[in-house]
């Protein structure tokens, strides 16, 4: 035994340098491949007028409100709940937010299916579909029906689901922190092209804290082009 732990020992410390001493070189790579970016379930999830649901009328295994962020409505509204992951990462983003002054309040999360027909139909009704198809998913194609997204908005309720919140202080405090928490703005400011969206600056996405961390550090390229998918700007 201890000649196998001088003869191991030796051969470790036998090991040659590194060919290069320069930190961005030996700096390890981003892995892209880490989780599914098919799978509902995988918080890599990439859904958008491209690429359905599958299988189109998913529901997430398990769904919560979270417990201490103040809500649009009741905890056991289905529209105020996302899977308990993100439920966790909303109160630890509130919490930070409430320490800042910055008063934050979920107004539309999980949609099912048919809630989502719902909500784009009658968008449909009201505005024709084109305008509609700018800023509603039709069903089977939203991040709303996985439970990795929310919508949030102020609790003096000011320029709510409207572009003006990007420039309300709660909008201004979630560009700069809602990263920190493992959230994205899912379709940002001129990205329409590529996502299919106008600007939602309220729309929250969640995927974790690495890939929002490395998005930022890239400028918040959309999903689609971080993954090198096609653009998705119409069905
Ligand atoms: N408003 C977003 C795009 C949705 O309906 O999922
Ligand atoms: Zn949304």
């Amino acid at each position: 035994l201890i000649l196998i732990t001088l003869l191991v020992g030796g051969i470790w410390f036998a090991r040659p340098e590194p060919a290069t001493n320069q930190p961005e070189a030996n700096a390890p790579q981003f892995d892209k491949t880490q989780f599914s970016i098919g799978d509902p379930t995988s918080s890599w999830l990439v859904v958008n007028k491209k690429r359905p649901l599958q299988p189109k009328d998913y529901e997430p295994a398990s769904l919560t409100a979270p417990s201490a962020m103040r809500l649009a409505g009741r905890p056991t509204d289905a529209n105020m709940q996302v899977n308990s992951e993100v439920a966790i990462a909303l109160d630890q983003l509130d919490a930070d937010a409430r320490a800042a002054d910055i008063n934050l309040k979920v107004i539309s999360a999980y949609r099912s299916y048919d809630t989502q027909r719902m909500i784009y139909d009658s968008e449909v009704r009201g505005f024709g579909q084109a305008q509609a198809d700018r800023e509603s998913a039709r069903p089977g194609h939203s991040e709303h029906q996985t439970g990795w997204a929310v919508d949030l908005g102020a609790v003096n309720n000011k320029c709510e689901i409207e572009a003006c919140f990007a420039d309300t202080p709660e909008g201004k405090w979630l560009a700069d922190n809602a990263h920190k928490y493992g959230f994205i703005i899912r379709y940002g400011a001129d990205q329409e092209s590529i996502t299919g969206y106008q600007y939602e600056p309220w729309h929250l996405r969640f995927v974790g804290k690495d890939l929002a961390a490395e998005l930022r550090r890239l400028g918040n390229p959309p999903l689609e082009e971080f993954f090198d998918l096609p653009a998705a700007p119409s069905y």
